[in-house]
């Protein structure tokens, strides 16, 4: 397949959203029983409270920066929740608000309101951070004595990058 040609690239940059977050998921559904209490340091926040952060996240800066497409923010950035699916389904909203506003205003031809040069810095801004706390939830997992295998994480993690679906 040949690079896709600019009005390709949206649809690759999106695709790369989506991807970030069903790596995300992945993780959340690979944490071994009862790690979503773990933390790597005492003060750390659980690897549960890691995920619903990232979700925290993702909805101050669409509040803040396309507010059009706004949903409620959580009262509590590192709200402790145990319920797995529930989790995965904030995930899920949250990336589909992000990709919907970042898609919007790149379609419209406008700036985000109060961060970055372009809106696709929000995407590029969000998978970075989401990475940076993919490492650190399974480190917390790591050091409570439980395990995901390198070869379980490489496939729902890495693979998800690289696997070429065409
Ligand atoms: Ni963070």
């Amino acid at each position: 397949m040949s690079p896709a040609p600019d009005d390709q690239l949206l649809d690759f940059l999106l695709d790369s959203w989506d991807r970030n977050n069903t790596i995300l998921v992945n993780l959340l559904r690979a944490i071994p029983a009862g790690a979503l209490e773990a933390k790597a340091m005492e003060d750390s926040p659980s690897v549960a409270q890691m995920f619903t952060h990232i979700h925290y996240v993702r909805l101050v800066f669409v509040s803040e920066d396309a507010p059009e497409f706004a949903r409620p923010v959580p009262a509590d950035e590192w709200l402790v929740e145990r319920d797995v699916d529930r989790i995965a389904q904030m995930l899920n909203e949250s990336a589909h608000t992000v990709r919907e506003a970042v898609k919007n205003r790149l379609e419209v031809g406008r700036q985000m309101n109060l961060h970055y040069d372009h809106p696709i810095l929000m995407l590029q801004h969000m998978i970075w951070h989401e990475g940076y706390h993919h490492g650190q939830i399974k480190l917390a997992v790591k050091m409570s004595g439980r395990c995901i295998s390198n070869k379980e994480a490489g496939a729902l993690t890495w693979g998800v990058w690289m696997r070429k679906k065409k």
